[in-house]
């Protein structure tokens, strides 16, 4: 990973902490840093091998978004195995507490008023946990984040940073026994130094302006960060449109499909549906940008992007606890969510 930071964080990946305690107490959302970082098929104690590795998720978590994404679009479907957790957090009359991610099958949704089908139990340790918080726990650790990157044999966390994940997946899908060829196989970080240059240089704008910039402004209770956070993040949006319309590039860096491509994508994939109220992004919708609506249908119809992520655990998880258990259910025009995003069309 490209270093480029203070307080020796790479804020292509993860925001500075510098200050952060002072910094919440004015208001503004700081999101912490992930513990766990050893990379798979690098570290010897996790080898790169077929059906070995786990990953436990929340659909409505972006960050979880990333990896499910680079799962599937690297053909791991059959090798890595997942556990799905609840999109709501555990409620305040919860034995173990509010806020802790909860793997519950049977759990309603308010939004559907029926259990959710891709919720799953945790399958992976041999300990059959109701939390992601005792995972954790298990290795005398009180985090309690998801994604997690894990190793059903040596039943120890690998990894919990998705940058690192969607890497480290890209580097060994071959050996992590990937059901595509190498032809067929996006190259998520090709072995190219200008390219990589391009990459990083995007990673580091769509994580601070986009991905991480949507939580800075709908969770700030500081009006001044959030407008800086809203500036900033539609001023990137347009930044993106103006890329792609410079020379009607199908992806961010040219021809092929990246890894800048793979970590815009959860956030545009939410804006419309979710962002624009739940974080007050209502400056305009993706659809209001005709280049980026077009890369964002484009993407979704690649093979194994539209089954990795739900728009029903999205609304649930975002709207859910937050909003009196009441989700709001448009927008229906020009049609509905994630169908609109069939229509390359619907820009104009
Ligand atoms: N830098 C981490 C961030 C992960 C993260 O913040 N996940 C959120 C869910 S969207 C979470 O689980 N937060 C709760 C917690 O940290 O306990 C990554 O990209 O993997």
């Amino acid at each position: 990973m490209s270093p480029t930071s203070d307080n020796s964080v790479d804020t292509s990946v993860e925001e500075t902490q510098s200050n952060a305690a002072k910094r919440r107490a004015k208001g503004e959302f700081v999101r912490g840093t992930s513990g766990f970082r050893s990379i798979l098929g690098e570290d010897p104690d996790f080898p790169a091998e077929p059906g070995r590795y786990h990953l436990f998720v929340a659909y409505n978590c972006p960050w979880c978004h990333r990896v499910i994404l680079a799962r599937n679009l690297l053909g791991l479907q059959d090798s890595i195995t997942l556990d799905v957790a609840f999109p709501s957090r555990t409620n305040e009359d919860d034995p173990a507490g509010p806020n802790f991610w909860e793997f519950n099958p049977a759990r309603t949704a308010s939004l559907t008023g029926a259990s959710l089908p891709e919720c799953t139990a945790e399958t992976a340790t041999g300990k059959g946990f109701r939390l992601v918080q005792e995972i954790y726990a298990a290795e005398g650790s009180d985090e309690g984040s998801v994604p997690v990157l894990y190793d059903k044999k040596t039943r120890r966390i690998v990894n919990n940073e998705s940058a690192e994940i969607i890497r480290m997946l890209g580097q060994q899908a071959a050996a992590l026994g990937s059901r595509l060829s190498g032809a067929d196989r996006p190259q998520l970080y090709p072995q190219d130094s200008a390219l990589r240059a391009e990459i990083d240089t995007l990673n580091t704008a769509i994580y601070g302006d986009i991905n991480n910039g949507a939580y800075k402004a709908g969770f700030s209770s500081s009006q001044n960060v959030y407008a800086a956070a809203f500036n900033g993040y539609f001023a990137a949006l347009e930044t993106l449109e103006q890329r792609l319309a410079t020379d009607g590039r199908p992806f961010l860096t040219g021809d092929h499909f990246t890894e800048a491509d793979l970590r815009l994508f959860p956030t545009l994939f939410r804006h419309d549906p979710v962002y624009y109220v739940r974080m007050k992004l209502n400056g305009a919708k993706i659809l209001d940008y005709p280049h980026l609506w077009r890369w964002l249908c484009r993407v979704y119809a690649l093979p194994g992007v539209a089954e990795s992520n739900s728009l029903v655990h999205c609304r649930q998880g975002y709207f859910g606890r937050s909003w009196n258990n009441v989700v709001p259910l448009g927008p229906l025009l020009p049609m509905r969510y994630p169908e609109a995003y069939e229509h390359p069309e619907l820009a104009g």
